[in-house]
């Protein structure tokens, strides 16, 4: 899907509306700070990008404008950005290009898949993620956006009608999506993977089978041919692995499992955008956040096909 020579769009989507912790929307600044364009660079991509971060202020609504949707918070706001991020992203992929998104929260996947999506309408996303982000506006206990994408961009009961998203029509089939690395998932959202019957590996799928065989069951799932979205939420991986994360949770993948994922995706050929979200270079000490900005870089040249040997 991808033309040569290939060529990457970045997309730094510095937001994090979607969530309440600051200091989320200095994740992309800091990675590219931290040298991902001339990495990827030197991994022989060519490299689209402005260096602009958009801080997305000038998109943020009227106060009263975002009181509307009663536990939800910061609707328009998100609604706004989300927008256009698809914009910016559908444009990368229509030209060819890979599409990278650094976030930011993971509310932004509405706007990163849904750009795929109105490019290719069976894409597959593999949603790499210690959380399933499949709350609704009915199910949410915090409010918090970047826990409600993927509900969202399936257009689950609840979403209908949440003014300032008429921009996102229901976009991606309950059987497009593979969750790896589930453990934090809430119980009204287990009830919603099972009803539809939406395939996810949990850590626990990981340890029993293994990243290798795993990885394999998502490819085989959303078929050979498919194009690829990658979501991958650092949360994913273990705390002690990437620190810098406004959810972590104990118990994720090793270094070595979150890399593989993005390898053996490079591998398909079929990878037409990635992700990499919920870098927050404002939590914790110096150390831990150069640790996670150095891993939101590695991952991202996983992805883009850079090999140990
Ligand atoms: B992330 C949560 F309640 N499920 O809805 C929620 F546990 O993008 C967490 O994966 C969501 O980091 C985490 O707020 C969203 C909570
Ligand atoms: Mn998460
Ligand atoms: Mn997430
Ligand atoms: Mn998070």
């Amino acid at each position: 899907f991808l033309k040569s020579p290939l060529t990457v769009g970045i997309i730094g989507a510095a937001f994090s509306g979607g969530q309440p912790r600051g200091g989320v929307e200095q994740g992309p600044a800091r990675l590219v700070e931290h040298g991902l364009i001339d990495q990827i660079k030197s991994l022989g991509w060519n490299v689209d990008f402005d260096e602009k971060f958009p801080t997305y202020e000038n998109l943020k609504p009227e106060a009263e404008e975002d009181r509307v949707h009663g536990i939800l918070k910061n609707v328009a706001h998100v609604a706004h950005v989300t927008k256009s991020v698809a914009e910016s992203v559908e444009k990368v992929v229509k030209s060819g290009a890979l599409a990278l998104t650094l976030g930011g929260d993971h509310s932004l996947a509405m706007g990163t898949v849904g750009g795929s999506a109105r490019v290719h309408k069976n894409v597959g996303v593999i949603w790499v993620d210690a959380h399933a982000d499949i709350n609704t506006p009915l199910t949410t206990d915090t409010g918090n956006l970047h826990g409600c994408p993927v509900s969202f961009l399936m257009g689950l009961k609840g979403t209908e009608n949440i003014r300032g998203f008429e921009w996102l029509p229901p976009c991606l089939p309950k059987n497009r999506i593979v969750y790896i690395g589930l453990r934090d998932v809430d119980a009204p959202e287990k009830r919603i993977l099972k009803e539809n019957n939406i395939k996810a590996f949990s850590m626990h799928d990981v340890d029993k089978h293994g990243i290798g065989t795993i990885v394999q069951k998502a490819i085989d799932y959303l078929g050979a041919d498919s194009p690829i979205h990658l979501s991958f939420d650092v949360d994913a991986l273990d705390p002690t692995v990437a620190p810098a994360t406004g959810t972590p949770v104990r118990g994720g993948l090793t270094f070595r499992e979150g890399h593989y994922i993005c390898e053996a995706l490079f591998e398909t050929g079929n990878l037409v955008a990635v992700d990499i979200m919920e870098v927050n270079p404002l939590l914790g000490e110096q150390t831990y956040v150069m640790q996670t900005l150095q891993i939101g870089c590695s991952l991202a040249r996983a992805a883009m096909g850079e090999t140990l040997l």
